[in-house]
């Protein structure tokens, strides 16, 4: 359909057709990365999930192969719903994923290639004495899904991790134990448990390194090492994470602030995103983070357009070793190669309360890098009483809004600000929140336009910086190097193509601010089925 042709992005994964959800099963192997994924093979809707299956090179330029599980046994003929892979230290890889049975209930499988030789890993076997867990007692027959990423305890055997609830309130992550990835042992205890969390889906849990450089394989254990517990909030559709300690003996992880626990605390990212996960990347020793943007227009628009979801640029994730509070995401310097001219303006300044055109042509697929110093006006402010994101980029106050208009066109009747807003919070002492405000992003009938945001730690030497990716109907935003990460979907009627423009602007009422940025244009990226008939390696 024309009409909605513009949606489509041009650097992010999505399926030639139908509906997407959740990454499944990332893993590098043979000089390819391979992404599985939901996929619904018939409709741009949810149902008859099948997992979806690409490679890519460089994360960014991909190739479709074949479907590679359907769903045709007991065992999941409901759905081959999320799962993870493990790389065994001899080579083998093990794929775990939740299955559907033909009673509805939620199983975890075993499948894994039948020929590991083969780069491209086509053909995925499933162990014929599947399901090797079934819900333990006491658990729900349909809140049991998600298996993780096996790590290798000191003991010499794996443990993977699965989402569930207590009493309908407590989400958890279960522990099993395996040896051979047939038979599992259920734990005693929990790894980790929050009330009022309600089902955990798609847990992921994986060490950093507290020095902050390098990336860690799954089963790093010892000293220098933090662990990241991330949930999938069934009830608000949220990804949030806390950092804390794993105890290896017990197999409890603990939050390194109770009151920044899983689902109370931080979130992965704060827009439209979710049921997000890691691997380990062995070529380039990083931990990648992949994460489902779904729609935010209507099922019937979605149906009407053939498509429904994309994955964001694949992140690398780091620990945030000068705040020790939170994760650095960024989007894989692969991405880069993406960049075309590049313009540059340098101390730009923005009065409070004005709008500045930023000349770069059509601004439809940019990789914008910005940094802004306030300067203020004012002897004193009062405290704000604006809090957090402050319900959009127009309400006012003495330090903030201030960043950039994307997405926008020339009269401004469409726009999606991204944002600081510095808040006072007694006696001039600042909390800076990171913000997207997608409630003039679009024209367009029956779309969910949301403010969404988040703090972002603003350290005494540094200045108000992020980047944003511009894709025509996604936007990926990082504050302070990554440290709070919004994604917005937007679907804009008048800023399309070559009438897509970018602006700063200061919406304060007591600072100018001055801007230095640089702007690349950003190619397209190929995503098209695998050309079989050529030879590629
Ligand atoms: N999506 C899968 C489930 C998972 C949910 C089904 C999260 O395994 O819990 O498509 O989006």
């Amino acid at each position: 359909n024309a009409m909605f042709y513009w949606q489509r992005t041009a650097y992010h994964f999505q399926p030639q057709k139908n509906w997407m959800n959740d990454p499944d099963g990332p893993l590098y192997h043979k000089g390819w990365y391979h992404l599985f994924y939901q996929y619904n093979p018939d409709s741009a809707i949810w149902g008859n999930i099948t997992w979806g299956h690409a490679v890519s090179k460089d994360l960014i330029h991909w190739f479709y192969l074949p479907l590679a599980m359907v769903p045709d046994q007991w065992y999941d003929i409901n759905g081959c719903w999320t799962g993870s892979a493990t790389l065994l230290p001899d080579g083998r890889i093990v794929m775990l994923y939740t299955g559907s049975t033909n009673e509805s209930v939620q199983v975890q499988n075993l499948a894994y290639p039948a020929n590991l030789s083969d780069p491209l890993l086509l053909q995925w076997l499933k162990y014929p004495g599947n399901p090797v867990v079934v819900p333990p007692t006491g658990i729900e027959d349909n809140e049991f899904r998600d298996p993780t990423t096996a790590w290798l305890g000191p003991d010499g055997s794996w443990r993977i991790t699965v989402g569930t609830r207590f009493n309908t309130t407590i989400g958890t992550a279960l522990v099993f134990q395996t040896t051979n990835f047939s038979d599992y042992q259920l734990l005693d205890g929990v790894l980790h448990a929050v009330p009022g969390t309600g089902m955990w889906e798609c847990v992921d849990f994986y060490p950093v390194a507290i020095n902050g450089s390098v990336g860690l394989d799954t089963t790093a254990l010892g000293p220098g090492i933090k662990h990241v517990l991330k949930a999938s909030l069934d009830d608000t559709k949220v990804d949030h994470y806390a950092i804390g300690t794993y105890d290896m003996i017990t197999d409890k992880w603990t939050p390194d602030n109770p009151e920044e626990d899983v689902g109370i605390g931080l979130k992965v990212d704060y827009g439209r995103y979710y049921a997000s996960k890691t691997f380990f990347d062995q070529s380039k020793q990083r931990r990648i983070l992949y994460g489902w943007v779904n729609e935010t227009d209507t099922e019937a628009d979605d149906l009407e357009k053939g498509w429904a979801s994309i994955q964001t640029i694949p992140r690398s994730v780091l620990y945030d070793n000068k705040t020790g509070t939170h994760l650095l995401q960024w989007p894989v310097e692969e991405v880069e190669s993406l960049r075309l001219n590049a313009t540059v303006f340098k101390d730009v300044v923005v009065e409070a309360g004005s709008v500045v055109p930023l000349d770069i042509g059509t601004a439809t697929q940019l990789d914008i890098l910005a940094e802004f110093e306030i300067e203020t006006l004012v002897s004193n402010s009062t405290e704000d009483e604006v809090s957090d994101c402050g319900d959009g980029a127009v309400v006012r106050n003495t330090y903030g809004p201030f960043g950039v208009l994307v997405i926008a066109d020339d009269s401004l009747s469409e726009l999606t600000p991204i944002y600081f807003r510095p808040l006072n919070i007694s006696n001039g002492s600042l909390e800076t929140y990171f913000c997207a405000d997608e409630t003039r992003s679009s024209k367009a009938p029956d779309v969910t336009k949301r403010v969404y945001g988040g703090k972002v730690p603003v350290l005494d030497d540094e200045n108000y910086n992020m980047r944003v990716l511009v894709d025509h109907s996604v936007v990926e935003s990082f504050g302070e190097g990554g440290r709070t990460v919004i994604t917005s979907r937007v679907y804009p009627t008048e800023a399309i193509y070559g009438a897509a423009r970018l602006f700063l602007f200061n919406n304060a009422s007591g600072v100018n601010v001055k801007a230095t940025l640089k702007i690349w244009e950003m190619n397209s990226a190929f995503i098209r089925p695998f050309p079989f008939e050529e030879t590629l390696f």
